[in-house]
């Protein structure tokens, strides 16, 4: 199956036709702690493993779209935060094919402006945040009614990550095993966690120098590690959602902690490797591990990329702010 006759399922009922002068939808970002990492399938973002997530909260992408009808326009207008993309980037192009999926003649085109409020492609999760805000964009567009369950399915098929972020609070992308990816999409826990905090450790914003899509195929295709993957995964999900349910902080951290850490040994082994730390993620980890051994509750998570996210109670939110002053600090469930 191919992306297009995935849509077309779905849409089966549904016509492309604007029901609305514009769609609007906002998507909030997602942080795996439970992480996804490899493909089963290329084309359609279907994971070998299922993940985990946790959504934070007013931290996403918030997507306006719609249809040019009387522009004399070829090309789709992307605005981010205010400003025009050029429409020959990596990033243009990658959202026009998405944008292929559905528009309903090829003199169709879009106006999507999107303001999103984490920093873009440094592996905080800026690429899962603004799929899901276009899909969900559209659904306002066209009045398609879809469920979140539908769409993200949609979401997974621009990005993997995207199907974990239309829902606030934890989220598990179950992978599925259908060919056509359909039983592949998210899922919300009923638990919410309000003194869960998530600090974001921002050490270097720059575009990381490896996709996530290229890591992962050649971590999937060359890492020697990467058959024991799978198997941990699984330990570590069923174990992390005991520890929600029983609101066990210091077992969710450190599963957290080794299972981005399990992760990126994976790379390490990749040829050629794939390092995405700086010395100043080592220099932090190392910080953490010692106040740590100190008796703080605090714990970290890593992506695709050197900054860290800061996972801690929020009755230690002073001490932690104390001792990473620069840190942005999240409550996903909400303040009490
Ligand atoms: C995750 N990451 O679970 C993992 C952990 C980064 C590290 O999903 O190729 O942008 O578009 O499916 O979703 C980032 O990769 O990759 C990611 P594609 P995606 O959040």
């Amino acid at each position: 199956l191919n992306k297009k006759e995935v849509v077309e399922k779905i849409l089966k009922d549904s016509l492309c036709v604007a029901k609305n002068k514009q769609g609007v939808y906002f998507a909030p970002a997602n942080i795996a702690l439970c992480k996804y990492w490899g493909k089963r399938d290329l084309e359609l973002n279907l994971p070998q493993t299922s993940s985990l997530s946790v959504s934070l909260g007013h931290l996403g992408a918030k997507t306006t779209i719609e249809e040019l009808t009387d522009s004399k326009e070829t090309m789709d207008e992307i605005w981010i935060n205010g400003k025009r993309e050029k429409p020959n980037t990596p990033f243009s192009k990658n959202l026009k094919n998405f944008l292929d999926l559905f528009r309903l003649t090829k003199t169709c085109v879009y106006r999507v402006k999107t303001a999103i409020n984490i920093p873009i492609g440094a592996g905080l999760a800026s690429s899962a945040a603004g799929f899901a805000a276009v899909v969900g964009a559209l659904n306002d567009l066209y009045a398609w009614q879809l469920a979140p369950a539908e769409l993200s399915i949609l979401g997974r098929l621009g990005s993997g990550s995207a199907s974990r972020s239309f829902w606030s609070g934890f989220v598990e992308w179950q992978m599925g095993i259908r060919e056509d990816g359909m039983d592949s999409k998210g899922h919300v826990l009923t638990e919410q966690w309000p003194a869960l905090r998530v600090g974001m450790l921002i050490l270097n914003t720059a575009p990381k120098p490896v996709s996530s899509r290229v890591a992962m195929e050649r971590t999937v295709s060359t890492s020697p590690f990467y058959t024991a993957w799978p198997a941990k995964q699984a330990v570590d999900l069923r174990a992390m959602k005991e520890a929600i349910a029983a609101q066990d902080f210091n077992v969710l951290g450190s599963i957290a902690e080794t299972n981005a850490l399990g992760m990126h040994s994976l790379m390490l082994a990749a040829k050629p490797p794939i390092l995405y730390s700086e010395p100043s993620t080592i220099e932090s980890m190392h910080r953490i591990w010692q106040y740590r051994d100190q008796g703080l509750s605090l714990y970290f998570t890593q992506d695709a990329g050197p900054n860290l996210k800061l996972l801690f109670l929020e009755k230690e939110a002073e001490t932690v702010k104390s001792l990473f002053p620069t840190l942005e600090i999240i409550a996903p469930f909400g303040e009490k």
